[in-house]
């Protein structure tokens, strides 16, 4: 891996793995990518593709490990580092929503005085309810959310709706949306990045706008002339 190349990180298995790929590719970067990888050293632009667990991209952003990085806003919103959203990147999204089972009496969220409520997203969950000024109690699962009300353990859950169907199938439903969240490109807010980086890094987020706008999506042979 070069020092002097630009460095971004995307996910390295997951959700938004495949689209974060076809947009650098519908960008124009070149390179390979398969599973084993760490990295990936593209061919016609001096950036290296850094690909980890979504939850450290955050940090290698702030830390200035990485340029740049692209990952969830509810990654972000979670973890409270101190990055910048550059660009919304329109794929990868969701909402973090509160759900309850099917059944349930309760109509609306404040009603849920004291419940049980389990998430992945327990920063998230606890800023939004504290904000409302609604006491609840808050339990922390990494996994399977959806099933903690069958189970009798929850009142309520905490985590991301993409089509709706995770939460039909559990007898789940949406009772209200803490935010919208889509893939996002970010950045250190304090990294100091040399003048030959800046330039880089404008020149790809310039060749992100056109294919976000529509203007670009074909692949060029050479993106420095
Ligand atoms: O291993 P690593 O830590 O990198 O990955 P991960 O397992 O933590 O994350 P991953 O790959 O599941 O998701 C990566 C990112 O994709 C998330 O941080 C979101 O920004 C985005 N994303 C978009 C989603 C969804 N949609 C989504 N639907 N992430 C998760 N889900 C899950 C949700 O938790 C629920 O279990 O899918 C289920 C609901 O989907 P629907 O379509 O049935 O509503
Ligand atoms: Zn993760």
């Amino acid at each position: 891996m070069k020092n002097t190349n630009l460095k971004l990180a995307i996910q390295k298995n997951g959700r938004l793995t495949e689209d974060a790929v076809n947009f650098l590719r519908s960008a124009g970067l070149q390179f390979e990518n398969y599973k084993q990888k760490l990295f990936s050293s593209c061919r016609n632009f001096p950036l290296e593709i850094v690909y980890v667990r979504d939850d450290d991209i955050p940090d290698y952003v702030e830390s200035g490990a990485v340029d740049l990085g692209i990952v969830g806003q509810n990654i972000l919103n979670e973890s409270n580092k101190d990055v910048k959203n550059i660009m919304n990147l329109n794929f990868g999204i969701c909402s973090l929503s509160i759900a309850i089972p099917e059944n349930s009496d309760v109509k609306v969220v404040k009603q849920l005085i004291n419940a049980r409520i389990f998430t992945s997203y327990p920063n998230s969950t606890k800023k939004y309810f504290k904000k409302k000024n609604i006491p609840v109690n808050i339990i922390v699962v990494s996994g399977s959310v959806e099933i903690t009300p069958a189970l009798g353990i929850a009142d309520a859950i905490v985590d991301l709706v993409a089509t709706g169907r995770t939460l039909a199938l559990n007898d789940l439903r949406i009772i209200e949306k803490i935010y919208d969240s889509q893939a996002i490109l970010i950045t250190g807010s304090k990294n100091n990045l040399s003048e030959e980086k800046q330039i880089l890094m404008q020149k790809l987020i310039n060749r992100f706008k056109k294919v976000l706008s529509g203007i670009s999506s074909l692949p060029v042979e050479k993106l420095i002339i």
